[in-house]
């Protein structure tokens, strides 16, 4: 009997991105076969199974690969931060800025004072610079509304943004991000409402899909990351954790102790933190667009990640203050440039290894039968192509769920 598809993809070259064999998982003159949002099949188109198939479409020998994934963004804001890029480059430093109530906290402002409506609008522009460069599934923190109405404004408009804009959607409730105003003189009063009351009403409305926090000096301490994933635990959440991006502050060991997904940014993790990481299975999220924009020098340990085994990832980190990047692919570029990370590396990273980040390797992250079928197609003649290239647009067509964008 002819089994029904819903779509064919043939005349095309595929990078699996699937671990362990030829580099990419790369199967020349390949094929898949969709049905119901799925892959069904996929390999050498001469081994296809006999088929029929509502809709073909033939590729002309480009490249497909898995949707990528942007691991780390916080898409959803208020307003932008360009007035602070001009101070910065005038010499004032991040950490200076925030001290003086700037950076996280103008940004709080300005989403406070901005409707979900109008937070999903400004949200689904960014998206497109995304969407434009290959992703299919992008992650969403909270952490710019700092109290209890606009955590989850930010991530009701966070799901909107997945719905609108024909993506999936990962949310990550963020609510210790930075300290608002008005707790200043309650820091203890600030982490009860977070902990104990915003991140379970969050959960309730099945708003969050992963706990994080910004665990540095000048935002939350180690102990209290700590009461924060404890809730997370009790509501069977996963925990993920920005993590020694400015100082070493003990967040990869932190993480990894707590079984995260993810340890994020990481530059200035040492080795005691990388190999917990990698006995958690903890991956290592590079976010080498917040590095390019902070100035910073100090490079991510890339090759004590290698040797002790710990999966990377490559995000974007999308965000009006450290990085205004709205590019997948310009951060596949950044990550080959300036943190030496091989293009097959990068492209893991932002497939397989992005997948694991959010706890989804089961469901995206390469071409597997019984995965999503989330693809894009590539106007490129090799997949080191896709982190080579500095702002070309490249996707020639782009599925989520076996739709066509
Ligand atoms: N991610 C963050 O959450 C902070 N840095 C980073 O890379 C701060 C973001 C911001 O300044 O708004
Ligand atoms: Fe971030």
């Amino acid at each position: 009997m002819v089994e029904r598809f819903d779509l064919l993809l043939t005349d095309c070259r595929l990078a699996t991105m699937v671990e362990g064999g030829v580099p990419y998982g790369a199967i020349e003159d390949g094929a898949i076969l969709v049905r119901d949002g799925r892959i069904a099949w996929v390999g050498a188109r001469t081994d296809l199974p006999d088929h029929e198939a509502v809709e073909t479409r033939r590729l002309d020998g480009r490249w497909v690969t898995p949707g990528l994934i942007d691991c780390h963004t916080h898409l959803v804001f208020g307003g932008n931060r360009s007035h602070e890029f001009e101070r910065r480059l005038g010499g004032a430093t991040y950490e200076q800025i925030a001290r003086e109530g700037g950076g996280i906290i103008s940004t709080m402002a300005a989403t406070r004072s901005a409707s979900e409506d109008a937070l999903v609008a400004s949200a689904l522009v960014r998206l497109r610079g995304l969407t434009a460069t290959g992703v299919t599934t992008v992650e969403i923190k909270s952490g710019y509304g700092l109290d209890a109405e606009n955590e989850l404004k930010m991530l009701r408009a966070a799901r909107r943004v997945g719905v609108e804009g024909g993506v999936r959607v990962s949310t990550s409730f963020l609510g210790l991000h930075a300290l608002p105003p008005e707790h200043r003189e309650s820091r203890e009063a600030y982490l009860d409402l977070m902990i104990d009351e915003v991140l379970p009403a969050a959960h309730a409305e099945g708003l969050v899909d992963a706990v994080d926090a910004y665990c540095e000096p000048i935002a939350f301490t180690a102990d209290e990351v700590a009461r924060l994933f404890a809730e997370a635990r009790s509501l069977d959440l996963p925990v993920k954790l920005h993590a020694d991006q400015l100082s070493d502050g003990g967040g990869g060991a932190l993480a990894a102790a707590h079984g995260a997904l993810s340890a994020d940014h990481v530059e200035h993790v040492d080795e005691a933190g990388v190999i917990a990481m990698a006995r958690a299975g903890t991956v290592a999220v590079l976010l080498p667009g917040a590095w390019l924009m902070l100035r910073e020098t100090k490079l991510p340990p890339i090759d004590l990640f290698r040797r002790h085994g710990v999966r990377m990832a490559v995000a974007t980190d999308c965000n009006p203050g450290t990085s205004p990047v709205a590019s997948m692919t310009a951060a596949l570029n950044l990550a080959c440039v300036q943190f030496r990370l091989t293009p097959e590396e990068a492209l893991a990273g932002a497939t397989r290894h992005a997948a694991a980040a959010l706890g989804l390797s089961h469901q995206i992250g390469t071409l597997e039968a019984g995965k999503a079928a989330d693809l894009v197609a590539w106007d490129v003649e090799r997949p080191a192509e896709l982190c080579y290239w500095l702002g070309a647009q490249l996707v020639q067509g782009l599925w989520v769920a076996g739709k066509l964008l």
